[in-house]
């Protein structure tokens, strides 16, 4: 059994709807998740709902449901906005159901068996809407705290506490060892400056059921329930342990039932996540790993946050994107498109309608669209559509995008590939307004120069589908559909120069980016 390359996003807290953010993270995932397969990895990628704790519990009385009616409803919408995007996830994990549950409970049980935990009173204050307690250092100069974290309530509470402290300089040591465990720097950084500039304190891991009961029963003392992000980071391994993994197994008693092709996943090969969590996931979550006796992740992934027209995104004052809109619209390739191009992972990027019509027009419409659909119709036209004898004329620049965006896909530089990819549309499109085979065409003389440029120009079209389709996965169907080439192109190593074959007939050529009124 060979382990998988192992890929997680954030799961999302179920108390609204998708919005831009969330997909973009998916995104993300999606496309290094395809890169992988199409270079000929078995890929596992992990997504899903973050479903109990105090925000969604509000959000459910809100509406007057049950919390997992409220969850299951809620639950339907978000699976189809994942196959909207045209997501590869292999699984859905729901926090509520029971394969995450067991496990969560084997895991505190284990922790707690090995004293991983200790009981405590705390006084002081508590953001309910963060589900964080908060401490005098959070206060603003005036007293008050920060906006963000709602309204803020005095408490004194029993609570079970996670030993972190004592871990703080080990996981200083493996940052500082593992330069690339969370990337990009400027996250990591900020990872560093946090423990070195703050007392790591131990982590209160249980909300007592008179005060919340939407969460998971502590199996120690059913006075309790499972801290919410103690809940949620479990979802990296209960999905694993619930397909057999024996890394994700170990880490509890519980084996769930007979599991007929157990999989190899664990250690996570990628956690994509966005900034706002790092600290639970490069903090928190290596803590407990550690506790478990469980190998890391091999990276936390961060990316930034989008604003549209330079403001936060708000349900309140309606500055949104709501993605679903947008692909319904202009359909989901383009979404996929602006969001990996528009946005290098780590900084934040800010969403304008105009900036997107400005690249669907200039980089779709007019540079990948029309040079398929210009390439293809005059092979159709001058050649009745059959592929001219080889030629190798683009060759040496075709290959070197091909070396370059596959050494950029592999260190996960999303933005950078598609820069490469576009400087070999360019290229290309440059090339026929330079051989005008238009002109050629009108002269019988030019004949075999006509026919070495429509076989550069289709070959370069076949090549550029294989290089998108982790990015436009059915766009480059489409163009693979139509060359006359059955199949998906899924399979980087088809991006060699000449496999189109003389005498091959194409497929029809129709627009893949239909131009847009203003
Ligand atoms: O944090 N731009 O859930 P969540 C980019 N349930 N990314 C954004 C964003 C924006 N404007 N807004 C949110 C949670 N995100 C937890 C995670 S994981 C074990 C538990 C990202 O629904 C955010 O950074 O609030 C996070 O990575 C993801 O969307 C889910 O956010």
């Amino acid at each position: 059994m060979s382990k998988r390359f192992y890929v997680t996003t954030a799961i999302d807290y179920v108390n609204g709807h998708p919005h831009l953010g969330h997909a973009y993270e998916k995104l993300i995932a999606d496309v290094i998740v395809r890169t992988h397969r199409s270079l000929g990895q078995e890929a596992f990628f992990l997504t899903g709902l973050d479903e109990h704790g105090q925000k969604v519990q509000q959000a459910a009385i809100a509406e007057g449901k049950t919390p997992q009616a409220y969850c299951d409803a809620l639950a339907a919408s978000w699976k189809s906005f994942a196959a909207k995007l045209d997501l590869t996830n292999n699984d859905f994990i729901r926090t509520t159901e029971t394969r995450h549950k067991e496990v969560v409970q084997g895991i505190l049980a284990r922790l707690h068996d090995k004293g991983q935990f200790y009981r405590e009173i705390y006084r002081g204050f508590y953001s309910t809407k963060e589900e964080t307690f908060l401490t005098e250092k959070d206060r603003r100069p005036d007293g008050t705290f920060d906006l963000a974290y709602g309204e803020v309530i005095e408490l004194e509470e029993e609570n079970y506490y996670f030993k972190l402290k004592d871990h703080k300089q080990w996981l200083i040591d493996y940052l500082e060892r593992n330069p690339s465990f969370v990337s990009p720097e400027i996250h990591r950084n900020w990872v560093l400056g946090f423990l070195k500039n703050n007392v790591l304190e131990d982590l209160c891991s249980t909300r007592p059921t008179e005060r919340l009961n939407w969460g998971i029963p502590v199996p120690f003392d059913r006075n309790y329930v499972t801290y919410v992000w103690f809940d949620a980071l479990v979802n990296y391994i209960s999905v694993p342990a619930a397909h057999g993994d024996p890394a994700a197994l170990g880490a509890f008693d519980h084996q769930p039932s007979t599991i007929n092709h157990p999989l190899s996943l664990w250690p996570a090969d990628i956690h994509v996540i966005g900034k706002d969590i790092v600290k639970f996931h490069a903090v928190f979550w290596p803590i407990m790993l550690k506790a478990m006796e469980l190998p890391l992740p091999n990276q936390i992934l961060v990316h930034g946050w989008w604003q549209k027209d330079g403001e936060k995104m708000s349900k309140t004052t309606g500055n949104v994107v709501d993605p679903v809109a947008v692909i319904d619209e202009w359909g989901v390739d383009a979404f996929r498109f602006y969001v990996l191009r528009e946005l290098d992972i780590g900084p934040d990027g800010n969403w304008t309608d105009a900036g997107f019509q400005a690249r669907y027009s200039a980089e779709l419409a007019n540079g990948l669209g029309n040079l398929v659909n210009r390439s293809l119709s005059m092979l159709k036209r001058y050649r009745n559509g059959i592929v001219p004898p080889s030629s190798n004329e683009l060759a040496a620049e075709a290959e070197k995008v091909v070396v370059e965006t596959r050494a950029l896909l592999e260190q996960n530089q999303l933005q950078r590939a598609l820069q490469a990819i576009w400087s070999l549309v360019t290229r290309a499109n440059q090339y026929v307004d330079q051989t005008a085979p238009f002109k050629l065409a009108k002269d019988p003389a030019k004949a075999e120069r006509l026919d070495a440029v429509l076989y550069n120009l289709a070959e370069v079209c076949r090549i550029l589908a294989v290089l998108l389709w982790p990015f436009l996965p059915s766009t480059a169907t489409k163009i693979y559909g139509q060359l006359g080439l059955s199949g998906v192109p899924d399979k980087f190593s088809a991006a060699s120069w000449g496999v189109l074959a003389a005498g091959h007939s194409i497929g029809t050529p129709a627009a893949l980016f239909p131009k847009k009124d203003a």
